[in-house]
């Protein structure tokens, strides 16, 4: 194996969070800067990404052994690292649940406390609308009968897109190499000329890059451009933004965020007063026709279409209802609000919602780093460093296998309450632009 000082690593999607992360921690691991290319659509942070995002929930949620590790990890960075943990804003979160979800919300908060992490410490149970009210007096006691909740101390939200940026920033500054556009619009892998060894990759205007490591980290993207045995399903979420005067939003400042599966979540109002409103959903695929590159043939996947190259697409009729029925939920005095920046937002979900982690199996040196299932973002201090791992091969085993090459499995539901459904029977969303 090659000194990290000589080893050429391309990351494909390095605009994006797993490939940001991926490209920081090789940097951070001694690889040289100029031996690092990061290729992308967009420059960093990537318009196309899920990740390029006013703020992200951060929270430790544990629902295995390994999200707990990687949870508390990322915890630490976002609280400690120089470089992350201006974007950390540690108001709390608020997991709520009313009626037959109380039970599975109760026993997530014992699963909590049974890790043996302390998390008996900063976490707490509500069992009545006062406790809730006390942690959130912006919520409507009206709105919240019967609820129940989580109160997380080491939640919050992530300045997301301004976190990337950061990213960026560092790798520019070092000296790291990025393409964008179509000079950094993935093609297709090279390989030697017995096919089996990947040695760099081909962007769409033809240009080549040689490398010893290819990293896939394409989000969404992923499944299109290569093609990954149904392992993954891209499906867009949808978000709203409303803006607050300086006076409303002063009441609003530090509200924990608050989320309840069967209604969505909102955050704090940022520095501009704007808060940002999504529902909950399975979110939405776009199936359509299409060839990755390994396919034999075309087949059914679902394709995102961006905001960055739609950017006048909003989402579906029925999301603003959802929208607007969240914000009579959460936030019922400004029921009136006028909405702007109504924006679908692409991730990509596994069957099990464990990230895809892993080689390829028959293309060897060319590593897959997608599978988010929407809750990735909250580890961008540290993924990148598992991908590292995974590259030198020294991942963990535990992560090794939650992350492995695994065919088969119902990726259209995922873990989700049911299966996406598809933008082609969702009217409202679709507004081609007149140039
Ligand atoms: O803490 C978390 O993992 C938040 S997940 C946030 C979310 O909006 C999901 O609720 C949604 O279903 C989708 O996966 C996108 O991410």
């Amino acid at each position: 194996y090659a000194s990290r000082k000589n080893t050429r690593v391309v990351v494909v999607g390095g605009g994006g969070t797993i490939g940001s992360s991926t490209a920081l921690h090789l940097l951070r691991s001694g690889y040289t800067p100029s031996n690092i290319t990061i290729l992308d659509t967009y420059p960093i942070p990537s318009a196309q990404s899920a990740g390029n995002d006013l703020n992200k929930i951060m929270g430790v949620r544990g629902r295995s052994k390994v999200d707990m590790k990687l949870e508390l990890e990322a915890l630490d960075m976002w609280l400690k690292d120089e470089l992350f943990k201006l974007y950390f804003h540690q108001t709390g979160r608020l997991d709520c649940a009313s009626s037959n979800r109380v039970a599975s919300l109760r026993q997530q908060y014992q699963q909590l406390v049974d890790a043996g992490k302390g998390l008996e410490n900063s976490n707490e149970w509500l069992d009545s609308e006062d406790a809730i009210l006390a942690k959130a007096p912006v919520l409507d006691r009206n709105r919240i009968q019967g609820w129940k909740a989580i109160y997380s101390r080491d939640g919050g939200w992530l300045a997301a897109a301004k976190a990337i940026n950061a990213i960026g920033a560092a790798l520019e500054a070092a000296g790291v190499r990025s393409r964008v556009s179509g000079a950094g619009s993935f093609k297709r892998p090279l390989f030697t000329s017995d096919g089996t060894m990947c040695v760099g990759a081909e962007t769409v205007d033809g240009s080549k890059y040689y490398a010893d490591r290819v990293v896939l980290a394409g989000g969404a993207w992923s499944p299109v451009l290569v093609d990954l045995d149904d392992q993954c399903c891209s499906k867009a979420w949808v978000y709203a933004h409303f803006r607050l005067t300086a006076q409303e939003a002063a009441a609003y400042k530090g509200s924990p965020v608050v989320y309840n599966s069967d209604v969505g979540f909102f955050f704090e109002p940022d520095e501009n007063g704007v808060i940002k409103v999504c529902d909950e959903s399975p979110g939405f695929t776009h199936f359509k026709e299409h060839q990755p590159y390994g396919a034999n043939a075309p087949k059914r996947i679902s394709v995102p279409r961006s905001h960055a190259k739609h950017p006048t697409d909003t989402y579906p009729d029925a999301s603003e209802k959802s929208i607007r029925r969240a914000i009579d939920t959460y936030l019922p005095r400004f029921n009136d609000k006028e909405l702007y920046n109504r924006t679908l937002c692409w991730c990509t979900d596994t069957a099990d919602a464990a990230p895809l982690i892993c080689e390829h199996p028959r293309w060897k040196n060319f590593i897959i780093a997608t599978g988010d299932s929407g809750h990735c973002f909250k580890l961008l201090p540290n993924i990148g460093k598992h991908v590292v791992e995974l590259l030198e091969g020294n991942l963990a085993d535990n992560l090794a296998q939650a992350w492995r090459w695994r065919p088969g499995g119902d990726t259209l539901k995922s873990t989700r309450g049911a299966p996406a459904k598809d933008l082609a029977d969702m009217p409202g969303w679709k507004h081609e632009s007149v140039a």
